[in-house]
């Protein structure tokens, strides 16, 4: 039956292109343009690029819409009804309104406006060390179990709770800032590293009572990673924003986010085709065996290790190797004990497996239809051995690769198993020792019931061994969202993710019976997204 919708949705789609191809900007008045500008920004951007030349999603420049012929019954038809790889379907949704919808695809029908600059004067202007370091608690403040703190990105109301994974009681809401993405712990574990998607950066201190924000910067107009260091004797010491927007990393004073050095991104794809322009850096992680962060240039097809252990000298000199991988490059982490590292090449459905030790690119695994692991999952299969894996945005599978050369080298690089999951839509993927599962999301699902569904998959079976709704979660029109464990692994998080009007929950589950055992709610929680486990997060925990 979907099957037959697809094929209607696309003769539908094709008659109109060859209909109604047009290849003239239709008019738009100034105040329009702002306001489309600023509705691309938040919906259509991530996956298109400011400039519109495609990553995660199409090309959606002017120029390639006249090549393939299609106008604006086209793209109208699009924005309202979404297509089968990923683009949502904004009208269907809800989210934009026949004007809106109107107004976007006249939008991309006109030339992309050229976004701002931002530089490293804006930068340090923007600094606010809020609570300088001498006038921070020297010890945790608290008699909680601060490790066991879990914090909850609270997206569209620009805030994070932190709760407390023992009690699950609400520690305290901090204000992070408009559409809030991502946190990062410090390898200590002590401060929260916060990015929101406007570039707008804190930090958040967890041993005072209640924790705060101490210091907020922003790097950039456009973001969506933040790190920090974790090479011993450097613990704390540095963090790094890869901006979205201008192409851009930005290093940082650890303990107060002043500004050290801006470096660009913009580069050549793979080192030696076009000059991209927007080359935006999107998954950041730290080692822990060398002073380094490994950074990923999306557009331009680069992994680069930034060395800082020099940052602190004069001229901050920063080691930079770049190594040619596949364009597109999004989300990732580490497999098999921080031995690798692995990144989504998402839209050329690649996995990237990358030798820190080394620094080369050791190989390139054929995933599903846009692989996008967050940081992916790892455990050890009795007879595979140490595997990671990923779920996939555009194909209802799970793609399970051996990722222990040297033990169980006729697997290395393999997809050893690619499980049958009944539902495309996967975001996020998550594992813990501790649980005999590894969990899935289906949260950009196309089917109302995947979108609101979990699934458990066996480590042994490599099977789907339950899938179930969460219940509440349709009455409130949330979307499940997003998996994480606590602290010792007992028990699994998951959000559910309604609009702002609406106060939402986490569902919280036993990870042996899979039971659901509480549930967390409140009138501050509202649009829970990200959920991160303090130590977790510090030790790269998945
Ligand atoms: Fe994310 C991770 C980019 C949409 C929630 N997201 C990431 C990372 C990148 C990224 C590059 C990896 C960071 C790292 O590890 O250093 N995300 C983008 C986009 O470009 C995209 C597709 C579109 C956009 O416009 O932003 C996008 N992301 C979303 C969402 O819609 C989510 C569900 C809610 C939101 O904030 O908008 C979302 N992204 C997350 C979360 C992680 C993440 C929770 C971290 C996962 C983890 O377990 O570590």
């Amino acid at each position: 039956m979907r099957i037959f919708k697809y094929l209607l949705l696309i003769v539908v789609l094709a008659i109109a292109s060859q209909a109604f191809a047009q290849t003239d900007a239709p008019a738009m008045t100034d105040d329009e343009m702002v306001t489309a500008t600023d509705i691309f920004f938040d919906r259509c951007a991530g996956c298109h690029g400011v400039l519109r030349k495609g990553a995660t999603g199409p090309n959606i420049t002017p120029e390639h819409f006249a090549n393939d012929n299609k106008g604006l019954p086209y793209i109208k038809a699009v924005i309202f009804g979404g297509l089968p790889g990923g683009m949502p379907d904004w009208g269907r949704q809800g989210i934009l309104t026949d004007e809106e919808q109107d107004l976007m695809a006249r939008f991309v029908l006109n030339d992309p406006p050229q976004p701002p600059t931002w530089e490293f004067g804006n930068i340090k202007d923007s600094w606010e060390l809020l609570v300088p370091v001498a006038d921070r608690p020297t010890e945790p403040q608290s008699k909680r179990n601060w490790e066991n703190y879990v914090g909850v990105i609270l997206r569209d109301v620009g805030k994070a709770a932190i709760i407390d994974g023992d009690t699950r009681e609400l520690v305290t809401v901090v204000p992070t800032g408009y559409a809030t993405h991502i946190l990062r712990s410090s390898k200590s574990g002590r401060y929260f590293y916060v990015i929101g998607r406007d570039g707008k950066a804190s930090m958040i201190d967890l041993f005072m009572d209640p924790p705060a924000v101490v210091a907020k910067v922003r790097p950039c107009l456009d973001a969506r990673s933040i790190e920090s260091s974790k090479f011993e004797g450097f613990v704390d010491k540095y963090a790094v924003v890869g901006c979205y927007w201008p192409s851009a990393f930005v290093v940082f004073d650890g303990l107060t986010l002043e500004p050290i050095k801006m470096v660009s991104t913009v580069s050549y794809v793979k080192g030696a085709g076009e000059l991209v322009q927007e080359a935006r850096v999107a998954a950041i992680v730290a080692s822990e065996d060398s002073p380094e962060w490994i950074l990923n240039v999306k557009e331009s097809g680069q992994t680069w290790f930034v060395n800082y252990s020099n940052v602190d000298k004069k001229g901050h000199p920063l080691d930079v190797t770049m190594i040619d991988t596949e364009r597109y490059l999004h989300d990732g982490g580490w497999a098999n004990q921080r031995k690798y590292f692995i990144v989504a090449a998402n839209a050329e459905n690649k996995l990237v497996v990358i030798d820190p030790a080394t620094r080369e690119f050791v190989a390139s695994v054929e995933a599903g239809v846009k692989p996008h692991p967050g940081r992916g999952a790892n455990w050890v299969h009795s007879k595979l051995g140490p595997v990671w894996a990923t779920g996939n945005i555009g194909s209802p599978e799970v793609t399970v690769v051996g990722v222990d050369p040297e033990g169980h080298p006729d697997q290395a690089w393999q997809a050893v198993e690619r499980i049958e999951m009944p539902f495309t839509g996967t975001l996020f993927i998550k594992a813990h020792d501790a649980s005999p599962w590894v969990i899935t999301d289906f949260t950009v699902s196309s089917n109302p019931k995947g979108s609101t569904s979990l699934c458990a998959i066996g480590k042994e079976s490599l099977k789907v061994e339950k899938c179930w709704e969460v219940p509440g979660a349709a009455d409130i029109k949330a979307r499940i969202v997003h998996i994480e464990f606590t602290k010792d692994g007992s028990e699994f998080w998951v959000s559910a993710w309604a609009n702002k009007e609406t106060p939402s929950f986490i569902a919280v589950y036993d990870s042996n019976t899979l039971e659901e055992i509480d549930r967390i709610t409140g009138d501050w929680l509202l649009t829970p997204t990200g959920k991160f486990n303090v130590y977790n997060t510090a030790n790269d925990i998945y």
